[in-house]
C-alpha cells in the first residue's frame, strides 16, 4: 500500500467508481470492522449516488465481538443493511448474495412480474486500501483471481465475475476509495491496525496511541499479555501512558546500554503482537 491520496488521485478514484456505478445493479461497501469509522470513506454517500449497498464489516474475526453487535444495531438504525464477515477464512461471506438479494427485492420482483427471468445481479466492491477486497473477490469466486496485497488503483480491463451459481456478477477491479485523513486520530487507528504504512507516522506515537486506548478499554488482556502491575489512572497523562510502554518494553527486554527502555523497539514489539491477535479481539471504535 504506497498510495499517495492527493485531491488529483481521489477524483481519478471517484470517476472511475462513478463510471462503474452504471454497469451495476449493488455496491458492496467493505469496512474494517474494528474502525467502522475511520475506514470509511467521508464521501461514500455522495459517491455512490444511492446505490443499493451492502455494508461489509470485514476482519470482523478480529474485533471485539459486543462491539460489533452494536455496529450491527446502529447501521440497522440509519436504515443501512450490515453484515460481519472474516473474508481471510469465508465466515459470513454465504450470506452475501442473499443480502444482496434483499437489497434488490424489488427490482428482482418487477422483472418477474414483466414475465422476465431476473438476470444476475451485477456487484462492485468498494472500500479503502487493505481492507480486504481483493481476499474477499476470490473467496467469493472460491479461486484466486485478484491478487491480495496488490497495488491498489491500477485498472485493467474490466470482466465480470460469476459467483453464487450464476445468480451475481462481480466486477474484478474493486473500487478503491481513501479514507478520512482530515482527523489525525484516523490515520493513528488505521496505523495500529495495519491499514497504513508504519513509516508514514512515528512508530512510538503510534503505540502510544495503541497503549492509551488499550489501556482504557483493554485493560485486562493487555495486562495479562505484558504481566503489567499498574493500570493508568488518568489516561490523559503522557507520563502514565509512556511509563505502561516502559513496563513492556522491560518484560520484552528492550533494553538500550545504560539500562534504560528502547521506546521504539518496544514499540515495535508491542504493535506487532497487537497485530498479531496476541492480546486478542479488539474494536477501536463504538458507535455510542
Ligand atoms: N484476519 C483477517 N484478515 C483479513 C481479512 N480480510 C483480509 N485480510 C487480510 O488483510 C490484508 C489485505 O487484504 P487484501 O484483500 O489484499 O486487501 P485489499 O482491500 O485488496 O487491499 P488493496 O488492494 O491494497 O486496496 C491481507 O493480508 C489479508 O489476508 C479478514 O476478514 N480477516
Ligand atoms: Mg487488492
Amino acid at each position: 500500500m504506497t498510495i499517495q491520496w492527493f485531491p488529483g488521485h481521489m477524483t481519478k478514484a471517484r470517476r472511475q467508481i462513478q463510471d462503474k456505478l452504471k454497469l451495476i445493479d449493488a455496491v458492496i461497501e467493505l469496512i474494517d470492522a474494528r474502525l467502522p469509522l475511520s475506514s470509511r470513506n467521508p464521501m461514500i454517500d455522495d459517491i455512490l449516488q444511492g446505490k443499493p449497498r451492502l455494508i461489509i464489516m470485514n476482519k470482523a474475526d478480529l474485533a471485539d465481538p459486543e462491539v460489533t453487535r452494536e455496529w450491527l444495531a446502529y447501521f440497522k438504525d440509519q436504515g443501512h443493511q450490515a453484515l460481519p464477515v472474516d473474508a481471510s477464512t469465508g465466515t459470513g461471506v454465504k450470506e452475501i448474495p442473499n443480502q444482496i438479494k434483499l437489497l434488490l427485492k424489488e427490482k428482482i420482483e418487477k422483472q418477474l412480474a414483466k414475465g422476465m427471468n431476473p438476470r444476475a445481479m451485477r456487484v462492485l466492491i468498494v472500500g479503502i486500501p487493505n481492507v480486504g477486497k481483493s481476499t474477499l473477490i476470490n473467496r467469493l469466486a472460491g479461486r484466486n483471481i485478484a491478487a491480495t496485497g496488490d497495488r491498489p488503483g491500477v485498472t485493467k480491463g474490466q470482466q465480470w465475475i460469476k459467483v453464487a451459481g450464476g445468480e451475481m456478477e462481480l466486477l474484478d477491479t474493486p473500487g478503491i476509495l481513501w479514507p478520512k485523513f482530515e482527523d489525525q486520530n484516523v490515520g493513528y487507528r488505521l496505523a495500529v491496525t495495519g491499514a497504513i504504512r508504519e513509516e508514514i507516522l512515528n512508530v512510538e506515537d503510534i503505540a502510544f496511541f495503541a497503549v492509551k486506548y488499550l489501556s482504557k478499554y483493554y485493560w485486562q488482556p493487555m495486562s495479562e499479555r505484558f504481566d503489567l502491575k499498574h493500570q493508568p489512572e488518568d489516561f490523559e497523562n503522557p507520563d502514565e501512558i509512556v511509563t505502561v510502554m516502559e513496563e513492556i518494553g522491560r518484560k520484552r527486554g528492550c533494553i538500550m546500554s545504560g539500562g534504560r527502555v528502547d521506546l521504539e523497539k518496544a514499540s515495535k514489539v508491542f504493535l506487532r503482537e497487537l497485530r498479531a491477535g496476541k492480546m486478542g479481539r479488539y474494536s477501536m471504535e463504538s458507535p455510542y
